[in-house]
C-alpha cells in the first residue's frame, strides 16, 4: 500500500497557530481509511510568529507535528528527511499559506522525486490559474481545486497516476451524503486551544457554500451542500468524546459554517442535536436581518440549549459600504438592523462576536459610521453571565478587506468599477489575509482612497475596544 501523508502548511501570520483544526484533510483522512487507505497527518508551525514576507521564507525555521495513523505523534524540528517513506504527499492549502506549500513541494521535488505531491484547498479552488502556470520545478504533479475525496482516493488507490506535468483533477459531488465526519485525532486536538463563554470547545461545520452572495467573499458563489444529519451527530459524539478524553469538564462546540442560525425550525433541530451530544454551551454563525427578523424565535432554541455567543458579520456602519457589499442578494439591508440585532440577541442574554471590516474606498465619513457601530457594540451591556461567572461581553473585531481572487470585488477592482482602488494582482499570497498577528491584515493594495496608515490607525483603535475575555 502506498504510503500518504497530508500536510497543513503553517499559518505564520496568525497569532497562534494552535486554534482551530484545519478541518480539510481530516475529512479526507476520514474517507480515505473507510476505503481501505490508512493515512497520516503533520502540521507545520512557527513557534514565534511573524508575517510571511514572501516567497523567501524559510522551511528551516519551522517545527512539525506529525500524527499517525495508529494515534501515535511525533514533535520535532523541521526536518525534510521526515518525507523520504512517503509516496503520496498532500498539501491542504488556503491562500496565505501557499508560499509554504510551494516551498516544501519545491524540495520535496528536488530531493525525492519518487513522491507524488497533490494540492488541494481553497488556494488551488481560487488561484487555480496560478497553481496551474508553477513553473516545471515548483509544480505539484495533481492539483484538485474543487472536493478533494473521490480524487485522492483516485491518486491513493493508484486509479491515476503522475505523469510528466502537472494534471489537474475536478470533481464536486452534488450531495455530501455517505461520507464519513472528519477524523478528531486526539494527539492533534489536544493541543487545541479555543474557548466559548468560558468553556473549551473544538469546531465542526455541517454545510459547505452559503446562500449569500457578500461582494467580499468567494463562499457567495458556492452552492450551499449539506453533510447528512447522520454524519454531523457521528461527528459531534466523537467530539464530546475526544473532549472527555482530553479531561474537558464541560464542553462547547462552534459550528464554522454560513448556515448556522437561519430559522427558529432550524436552530432548534441543531440545538436538539447540540443538546443530545452533551455540549454545555455553543456557538454559531447568524444575519442582522434574521434576529431582526424572528426577533426572539431565532434564539431561543438556542439559548435554551446553553447557548451564549453568536457570531454576526455587521461588516460595517457605513450604509454606503453596506450598499455596496451586497450583503442580501439584491435586497437592501440596513445599518440600523446591525444596532437592532445586537440589542435584541444582548437582551436574551446573548453576546455578539461582530465581525466587521474597513474598505480600501472609505473615506473619514464611512469610518467614523463604523467606528460609531463599533462602540455601540462594545459597550452595549449583555443580559447574561458565562460559565465562569464572569459578566458576558460582545467582542469586535476588525479587519481590513482582503480582495481575494473569485470575489466580486477582485472582478470590480480589476475593471476599475471601485474608483481609487487598486490591488497588485501578482501579490505574494502570504499577504492575502484578513485577520494575523495582534489583529493586523495583509496588504494587498496598490492603491486606496485613504493612506494605508489611516486605516491601520483605526484598526487598532476599533481593536483596542475588544474585551479582555470571550
Ligand atoms: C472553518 C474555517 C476557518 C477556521 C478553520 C480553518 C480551516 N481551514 O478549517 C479558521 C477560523 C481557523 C479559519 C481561518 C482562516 N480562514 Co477560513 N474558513 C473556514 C470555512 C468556513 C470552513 C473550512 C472547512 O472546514 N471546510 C470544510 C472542508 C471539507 O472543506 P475544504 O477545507 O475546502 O476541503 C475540501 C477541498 O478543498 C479539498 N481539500 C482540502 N484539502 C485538501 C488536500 C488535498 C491533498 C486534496 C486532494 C484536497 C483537499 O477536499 C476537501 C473536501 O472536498 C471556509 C469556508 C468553507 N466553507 O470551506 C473558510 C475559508 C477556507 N477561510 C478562508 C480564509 C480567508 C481564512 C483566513 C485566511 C482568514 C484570516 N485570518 O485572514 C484564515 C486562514 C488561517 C488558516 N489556515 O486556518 C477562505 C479561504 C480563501 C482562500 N482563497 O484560501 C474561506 C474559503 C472562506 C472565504 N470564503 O473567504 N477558517
Ligand atoms: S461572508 Fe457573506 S457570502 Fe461569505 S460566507 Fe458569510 S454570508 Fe456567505
Amino acid at each position: 500500500m502506498k504510503k500518504t501523508l497530508f500536510v497543513k502548511p503553517p499559518d505564520r501570520f496568525l497569532d497562534d497557530e494552535f486554534v482551530y483544526q484545519q478541518l480539510g484533510p481530516h475529512y479526507l483522512q476520514s474517507y480515505l481509511s473507510s476505503n481501505g487507505f490508512d493515512s497520516d497527518l503533520l502540521v507545520l508551525y512557527q513557534k514565534t510568529f511573524r508575517i510571511v514576507p514572501s516567497m523567501e521564507a524559510s522551511l528551516g525555521d519551522l517545527y512539525m507535528l506529525a500524527v499517525f495513523s495508529g494515534g501515535d505523534t511525533y514533535e520535532g524540528k523541521f526536518d525534510i528527511r521526515f518525507f523520504e517513506g512517503y509516496d503520496i504527499v498532500g498539501f491542504s492549502v488556503m491562500t496565505p499559506q501557499a508560499p509554504d506549500a510551494y516551498l516544501l513541494n519545491t524540495a520535496l521535488k528536488r530531493e525525492y522525486p519518487h513522491i507524488t505531491t497533490v494540492i488541494g484547498g481553497s488556494h488551488p479552488r481560487y488561484y487555480q490559474a496560478q497553481v496551474e502556470s508553477l513553473p516545471e520545478a515548483n509544480s505539484f504533479d495533481f492539483i484538485v481545486p474543487q472536493d478533494g475525496w473521490r480524487p485522492m482516493l483516485q491518486i491513493v488507490s493508484g486509479e491515476v497516476s503522475k505523469g510528466s506535468s502537472a494534471r489537474t483533477l475536478v470533481d464536486k459531488m452534488s450531495k455530501l451524503i455517505d461520507l464519513p465526519p472528519p477524523t478528531r485525532p486526539v494527539g492533534l486536538m489536544q493541543r487545541y486551544n479555543f474557548t466559548i463563554a468560558g468553556l473549551p470547545a473544538f469546531h465542526s461545520v455541517t454545510a459547505l457554500g452559503c446562500p449569500f452572495t457578500c461582494h467580499f467573499c468567494e463562499s457567495g458563489l458556492e452552492r450551499v451542500r449539506h453533510f447528512s444529519f447522520e454524519m454531523i451527530e457521528e461527528d459531534l459524539a466523537t467530539i464530546a468524546s475526544v473532549q472527555s478524553t482530553v479531561g474537558h469538564k464541560k464542553k462547547g462546540i462552534m459550528f464554522f459554517d454560513d448556515v448556522g442560525l437561519m430559522s427558529p425550525v432550524q436552530v432548534a433541530r441543531l440545538a436538539t442535536r447540540v443538546s443530545r451530544a452533551g455540549f454545555d454551551t455553543w456557538r454559531a454563525f447568524t444575519h442582522a436581518y434574521l434576529v431582526v427578523k424572528h426577533k426572539e424565535n431565532l434564539l431561543l432554541p438556542f439559548v435554551e440549549t446553553g447557548g451564549k455567543r453568536i457570531g454576526i458579520g455587521l461588516e460595517t456602519g457605513s450604509q454606503k459600504s453596506l450598499n455596496l457589499i451586497n450583503k442580501r442578494n439584491g435586497k437592501y439591508q440596513s445599518v440600523k438592523e446591525h444596532y437592532d440585532a445586537v440589542v435584541l440577541a444582548n437582551e436574551q442574554g446573548v453576546a455578539v462576536d461582530a465581525f466587521t471590516m474597513i474598505y480600501p474606498w472609505e473615506d473619514e465619513t464611512d469610518l467614523a459610521e463604523t467606528r460609531s457601530l463599533i462602540e455601540f457594540i462594545a459597550s452595549n451591556p449583555v443580559n447574561g453571565f458565562d460559565e465562569t461567572g464572569r459578566p458576558l461581553r460582545n467582542h469586535v473585531d476588525s479587519t481590513i478587506m482582503s480582495p481575494y481572487q473569485g470575489t466580486k470585488f477582485f472582478d470590480m477592482i480589476e475593471i476599475g468599477e471601485l474608483p481609487g482602488v487598486k490591488i497588485d494582482t501578482k501579490e505574494d499570497p502570504g499577504q492575502m489575509y484578513y485577520k494575523g498577528l495582534e489583529g493586523g491584515s495583509g496588504w494587498p493594495y496598490q492603491e486606496t482612497r485613504l493612506p494605508r496608515s489611516v486605516y491601520e490607525e483605526e484598526q487598532a483603535y476599533r481593536n483596542s475596544l475588544r474585551p479582555s475575555y470571550r
